[in-house]
């Protein structure tokens, strides 16, 4: 028997847009979620969306026979300044996006990663270096000093390029652009053609930023090309690599396109995870003595090697806790490929672009229990995380799915695991106000708003 999908009433022509909060989408979308239960639906103007929020939603759409990713609003206007590379092509059906994905592949491989630890470690040594010079007094922009973290380590191992960022205030040119260019595609995907001609000169901007991206990547390639090296990079991967599939080498548009999707695509999210799971540890006083203790344990006062990573399961539970809590790519779309009946009793059409929240699947009672809402990073151990995963398929999806799912998890994974020990072991920290509140900002992706802390060097004379 099949039933009407809920949803807010909306009204005439411009449907439900008073009941999302520009600002804040996700929020809203996981508030509605709660109130008209794991499938609703709403209008912008007259186009449907539908929303889904539990794990039997969400193990249902990640069939990949019957369901497919979408390119729908802020994805469409990335897609703008990065084609059909690979976070922004269609899929398969994009001759590009296959031979991308073949060459690409063993190049953020496990294998791949792990050579590019050094770069690595050198980008995280430098953030201690940063903190320990400015001292326990110093107020931490959190997520600003992982921003540049992260740009810095995805430019240098993608295509030995180094931003440095620590020490200024105004950001590198590309990195202005970028920045940019993510904030105004978010704008425009709220916007209908309409209002958007009223945004003349900020459009040009745009355009701008998309050109001067694009150029820099050029020079880029051409300064490769002038000075080949035998570096085993994401660039010589992409200029040397030939399809298996096809034969084929990626051209240097789909080169240009996927180098910007690796900056873009490689550093926000990252930056995310680490703000985040620093906030949840602050928050755990007991998660953030047992992480701490394990790197003590584990790694003591030495340096820290690649070998160390795989020995440090309470840190990699931390990691898995703090992204089901808090997804930093919150939402991915899909579609049916075929006319469909999803949840045993709504029917969705082919085509309707249908959202897939993740801090509500993520916080599904049913796979989760009671305590859903906790920051508990024991449920995330090996044995307890993978009885969970087979006992309720794609409770956790933070990394997207199938064919489509990240293919920088490898490299994010390490990054992340490297700092967050790195940190641990170097320093005690404590947060700038102990009565702060989680607030989340959002853009492409989302991060802690105002979450600031100290960094107190630990006496390891003793
Ligand atoms: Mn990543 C796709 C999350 C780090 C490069 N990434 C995705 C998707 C999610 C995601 C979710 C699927 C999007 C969709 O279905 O529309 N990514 C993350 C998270 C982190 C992350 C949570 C860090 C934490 N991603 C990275 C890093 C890189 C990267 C680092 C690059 C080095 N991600 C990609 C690319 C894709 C992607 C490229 C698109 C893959 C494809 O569709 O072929």
């Amino acid at each position: 028997e099949l039933e009407t999908i809920p949803g807010p009433p909306g009204l005439p022509i411009v449907g439900n847009i008073a009941d999302i909060d520009a600002q804040n989408t996700i929020l809203s979308l996981c508030n509605l979620t709660s109130k008209y239960g794991p499938l609703w639906k709403f209008y912008i103007g007259s186009a449907e969306r539908i929303v889904i929020g539990s794990q039997a939603l969400m193990d249902e759409v990640c069939d990949e026979e019957r369901f497919s990713k979408i390119i729908a609003a802020s994805l469409g206007q990335v897609r703008n300044g990065v084609h059909d590379g690979l976070f922004t092509a269609t899929g398969p059906q994009e001759k590009n996006w296959g031979i991308a994905h073949r060459v690409l592949l063993p190049q953020l491989g496990p294998l791949a990663i792990r050579n590019m630890f050094s770069e690595m470690h050198d980008i995280a040594s430098q953030l201690v270096m940063k903190w320990a010079r400015h001292g326990p007094n110093h107020t931490i922009q959190v997520v600003d000093d992982f921003t540049r973290l992260t740009l810095d380590t995805i430019a240098l191992c993608a295509m030995d390029y180094r931003f440095n960022s620590y020490y200024t205030q105004r950001m590198h040119p590309f990195v202005d652009a970028m920045a940019d260019f993510l904030k105004v595609s978010g704008d425009r995907a709220r916007r209908d053609a309409i209002t958007q001609m009223f945004y003349r000169a900020e459009s040009q901007k745009y355009w701008d930023d998309i050109e001067l991206l694009r150029k820099t990547s050029q020079d880029v390639i051409k300064t490769r090309r002038e000075n080949p090296t035998e570096k085993k990079d994401l660039l010589n991967g992409m200029l040397n690599g030939v399809d298996p599939k096809t034969g084929e080498k990626m051209t240097d548009e789909s080169v240009i396109d996927n180098m910007i999707t690796f900056l873009i695509a490689g550093h926000e999210t990252t930056s995310g995870l680490l703000s985040f799971t620093f906030y949840y540890l602050l928050k755990n006083a007991s998660a953030y003595n047992t992480a701490q203790q394990e790197v003590d344990d584990v790694i003591g006062k030495s340096p820290i090697t690649v070998d160390h990573l795989s020995k440090l399961p309470y840190l990699n539970a931390v990691l898995r806790e703090s992204l089901r809590l808090s997804p930093t790519a919150p939402s991915i779309g899909f579609t049916a490929n075929e006319d469909t009946v999803m949840g045993g009793k709504f029917a969705v059409k082919a085509g309707t672009p249908i959202i897939a929240v993740f801090p509500m699947v993520h916080r599904d009672p049913i796979a989760y229990g009671e305590d859903a809402e906790e920051f508990r990073p024991e449920r995330m151990l090996d044995d307890e995380f993978e009885r969970r995963n087979k006992e309720f398929p794609n409770c956790w999806k933070p990394f997207g799915n199938g064919m489509r799912a990240c293919i920088g998890r490898p490299f994010a994974w390490q990054e992340a695991l490297l700092v967050l020990a790195m940190l641990l072991q170097n320093f005690n920290f404590t947060m700038e106000d102990s009565s702060y509140q989680l607030q989340i900002k959002q853009t492409l992706t989302i991060k802690p708003k105002g979450f600031y802390m100290r960094a107190h060097l630990r006496n390891h004379v003793s």
